[in-house]
């Protein structure tokens, strides 16, 4: 062999290395403030220090790329290759994903786990239809009211408008005789004060993400439901790759997933306490309240069984037997 022709194949293997570097986009739905952005960057670094130059993966926060709408649709198409949405969102393609923001069922971190591993290949299940892999969830804080006044009762509530963020959390605005509006996240602040919507159920993250206690005055800890947000690439585009850089993202995930996890548990208490500390009037529910709003929550699962069907039994079933 002479020179030219190592060096020809020296140049070769070199720019079938390069063409082999994958570059991936990654949107995530909400803002650099949450945990749930910052534990999706902590996955994508990991991912770009582990695979070796073999993958790069950009993270656009906050609906920069693409808004949280479409988010799911563009990695079903393969517009981008990964992504992160609010699991609730897509409760209208499948009941799996309405089950996140059912009220009243796992309260508590320790039941929101169970429900997660009880529900978790269903979930799966309905993402391989549409040609998508789940690599982890990550949890919010507890879901819990926030109003411009003291709430006894449902009474309180009544005909006021309520944020609504998915499906199933209209559906409970109806229940409570409250109005639903669709609200995103980056136009909690906003509606607010334009008197689109009163009330709003969600964590105390969200809360102190948009500085609450700027425009809405008290927030009770009804503790409602523990939903997620999901972390999914196309499974064409995650097949095609090394099994090396496989393992990488699988490693990443399952760290990714476990950060978040102990981020919902440990933000629950913190943001609560920071909504307290910056002048908002935090209390726990009356008993009057727990009660109405636990019976919803049983109204809810009732009618979530008849629309899961015997899938959604056996989640269930599985659920309350852990
Ligand atoms: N915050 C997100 C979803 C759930 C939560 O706690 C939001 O309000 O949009």
């Amino acid at each position: 062999m002479n020179k030219i022709t190592l060096l020809t194949g020296a140049l070769l293997s070199l720019v079938s290395s390069i063409a082999a570097a994958d570059k991936w986009d990654l949107p995530t739905p909400y803002g650099d403030g949450t945990h749930q952005t910052q534990v999706a960057r902590s996955f994508a670094e990991e991912v770009n220090a582990n695979s070796g130059g073999k993958l790069t993966i950009k993270v656009h926060s906050g609906g920069a790329l693409i808004k949280h709408p479409e988010i799911h649709r563009a990695v079903k198409s393969r517009q981008v290759q990964i992504g992160e949405v609010f699991i609730g969102r897509l409760g209208n393609i499948d009941p799996i994903f309405k089950l996140d923001n059912i009220p009243f069922l796992a309260t508590d971190f320790d039941s929101a786990e169970k429900l997660y591993k009880a529900s978790k290949a269903e979930l799966s299940k309905q993402l391989v239809k549409d040609g998508l892999l789940l690599l982890y969830t990550s949890p919010w804080p507890a879901q819990d009211l926030y109003s411009n006044k003291p709430v006894t009762s449902l009474a309180d509530l009544s005909g006021l408008k309520m944020r609504a963020y998915s499906p199933t959390t209209s559906r409970l605005a109806d229940l409570m005789g409250t109005t639903p509006v669709n609200i995103p996240f980056s136009d909690v602040a906003q509606a607010f004060t334009t008197n689109a919507i009163d009330a709003m159920v969600t964590s105390p993250s969200t809360g102190v993400n948009s500085q609450s206690w700027d425009y809405i005055s008290h927030f009770t800890t009804i503790n409602a439901w523990i939903p997620k947000n999901m972390m999914f690439v196309n499974k064409k585009i995650f097949d095609r790759l090394d099994d090396d850089v496989k393992a990488v993202i699988m490693t990443a995930a399952a760290n990714a997933e476990k950060k978040g996890w102990a981020l919902g548990r440990k933000l629950a208490v913190e943001h609560t306490d920071m909504l307290r500390e910056n002048g908002m009037q935090v209390s726990a529910p009356t008993e009057k309240l727990d009660a109405e709003l636990r019976a919803i929550g049983a109204t809810m699962v009732d009618e979530w069984l008849v629309e899961a069907g015997d899938s959604g039994k056996s989640v269930i079933d599985s659920y309350r037997a852990m």
